[in-house]
């Protein structure tokens, strides 16, 4: 299988540390590829975005959510999307949570990478209030953790990593969220988080 990916993108990483949890991590090459609608990766997903993995077959899937679903499905230990119904919903909710307020934060790191006079202020605001909110709801949600890693803390560890490294001057999460601080302290130390931590690439 090949992973094509960028180094900082948050859902890549998402899908590196499912990987490196269930295993699978030494049978998926990774591939730098261009990205953007017209990036070589087009080829095998219309939409240009990464991370997208093409199978060993030359089939190719995304997004991060269909990739992680495919991953788990691929080894034999134990499942990062519990099979239990009630239990699958929130960890399949929790993700569209985490992987909802990337998205907010990108949109509007991206808008503020845009001329000074081509920015709107309302796209931002809507963007902060999509992933404040988010986080709310993500400190609210640690207590429904019951095992040591699963595809929603994994997304949440995602999520959170992409905010300190591209928003931490203007989003300050920890203040008012201690249980999101704590919980996130002590999982980012697993393996599968200190070997994916987002850096700038030279
Ligand atoms: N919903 C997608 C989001 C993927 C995404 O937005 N990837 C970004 C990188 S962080 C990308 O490839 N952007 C290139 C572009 O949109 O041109 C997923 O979960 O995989």
């Amino acid at each position: 299988m090949k992973l094509c990916y960028s180094a900082t993108s948050p859902y890549v990483r998402k899908v590196t540390m499912l990987a490196i949890e269930t295993g699978l991590d030494s049978s998926i090459e990774h591939v730098s590829i261009t990205s953007g609608p017209m990036g070589e990766i087009a080829k095998l997903n219309p939409l240009g975005k990464v991370p997208t993995l093409e199978l060993d077959d030359g089939n190719a899937i995304y997004d991060s959510p269909v990739i992680c679903e495919y991953l788990d499905g691929e080894h034999s230990g134990t499942k990062m999307i519990p099979e239990n119904k009630a239990e699958r919903l929130t960890v399949l909710r929790l993700q569209a949570l985490a992987d909802g307020a990337m998205d907010a934060g990108i949109l509007r790191m991206l808008e503020g990478r845009r001329p000074e006079n081509e920015q709107s202020p309302s796209w931002i605001e809507r963007q902060q209030l999509a992933y404040r909110q988010s986080f709310d709801v993500m400190e609210a949600s640690v207590s429904l953790f019951n095992c040591d890693v699963d595809l929603a803390q994994i997304t949440f560890c995602a999520a959170i990593g992409w905010f300190d490294f591209r928003l931490s001057s203007e989003f300050n999460w920890r203040e008012d969220r201690p249980a999101l601080a704590d919980w996130y302290a002590e999982f980012s130390a697993r393996p599968s988080a200190m070997a994916t931590e987002p850096q700038d690439v030279t």
